[in-house]
């Protein structure tokens, strides 16, 4: 395997902990132009990116299903800061896109591009309750070879609260991105209210972009886009990517609420808890755990 690959340490942009080896290519993510008729899905790893993005991509493709499986979706969806060797530099890609791009990042406001500063296009944030995040990402940085060696859960977790995770705090990643919600074209939304109705989230996009569906093209979207649609499906769920060992710990996981009470021993709980008051103290977001 590619030493690149191999648990490189995490390298730091602009403050921020990123993946070591999406740090050779930084600057031209820096100098990235967007374009007015962007869509951008931001949000904290293992929160539903690859969720919102299918049901985008077939949102877009008014459900056509061969043309939204004619490749993998972190083809149609590129992931802005990911490069490296064996990898295509997610920003050349961009750069030759003509037709209107849906792009994916995990980069906090604090340190997107300048150039979305001046552009007016749409973003999608998805934000995920912090204890369901660390599970989650857990269990992704021990089957991505691409994060450091996550130790144990209650290493990782350390890790985790005090931000030294690949693209760094949680709280401050939701914050951010929460605080500029109403100055720019942003639709926030929820995990947890995803798994609660996934009609209505799928509605809110809808009417975000502007678009109209039949009913009939609603039930394809919402049938493609079931957890266990996207597991089984080698163009959702990156069974076809490099340098992932999903015998490890599948991509697709679990895709439910809750499943920290399994990971979570009472008295990391309670740290946690008591972590979790002070990060959240200055803002009005909350999330259902
Ligand atoms: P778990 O590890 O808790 O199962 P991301 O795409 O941001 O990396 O997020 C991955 C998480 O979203 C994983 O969580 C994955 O199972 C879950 N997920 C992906 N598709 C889903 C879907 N259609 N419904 C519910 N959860 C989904
Ligand atoms: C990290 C977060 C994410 O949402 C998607 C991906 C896809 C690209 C992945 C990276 C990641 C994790 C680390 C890698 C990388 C490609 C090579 C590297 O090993 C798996």
């Amino acid at each position: 395997m590619e030493d690149a690959f191999n648990r490189p340490p995490l390298r730091l942009v602009g403050g921020m902990p990123i993946i070591g080896p999406f740090a050779a290519n930084w600057e031209n993510v820096e100098q990235f132009q967007f374009r007015d008729d962007d869509l951008l899905i931001a949000t904290y790893p293992k929160s539903g990116t690859t969720w919102v993005s299918k049901i985008v991509d077939l949102i877009l493709n008014k459900a056509n299903l061969e043309e939204s499986q004619k490749c993998a979706i972190f083809e149609r969806v590129p992931f802005l800061e990911c490069s490296g060797p064996g990898v295509p530099s997610a920003t050349d890609v961009l750069n030759k896109q003509n037709l209107p791009r849906v792009i994916k990042t995990h980069l906090t406001v604090d340190v997107i591009p300048k150039s979305f500063w001046d552009k007016n296009f749409k973003i999608i944030y998805v934000a995920r309750n912090a204890k369901d995040v660390a599970v989650s990402y857990y269990h992704f940085y021990r089957m991505a070879y691409g994060h450091p060696e996550p130790g144990t859960w209650d290493e990782f977790l350390n890790s985790y609260m005090e931000g030294d995770v690949a693209f760094g705090r949680w709280s401050a990643h939701v914050k951010g991105w929460w605080k500029i919600r109403q100055q720019k074209k942003i639709l926030y939304l929820f995990y947890e209210e995803m798994l609660d109705d996934p009609k209505r989230e799928v509605e809110k996009v809808l009417k975000f972009l502007g678009k109209e569906i039949s009913e009939e093209v609603m039930e394809k979207i919402l049938e493609h886009t079931s957890f266990n649609a996207m597991k089984d499906n080698p163009m959702a769920n990156y069974s076809t990517f490099p340098f992932m060992d999903h015998s490890i710990s599948p991509f697709m996981r679990k895709g439910i609420s809750g499943d920290w009470k399994n990971h979570f021993t009472v008295s990391q709980n309670e740290k946690f808890d008591e972590y979790y008051r002070a990060e959240m103290a200055d803002t009005d977001l909350t999330f259902s755990m």
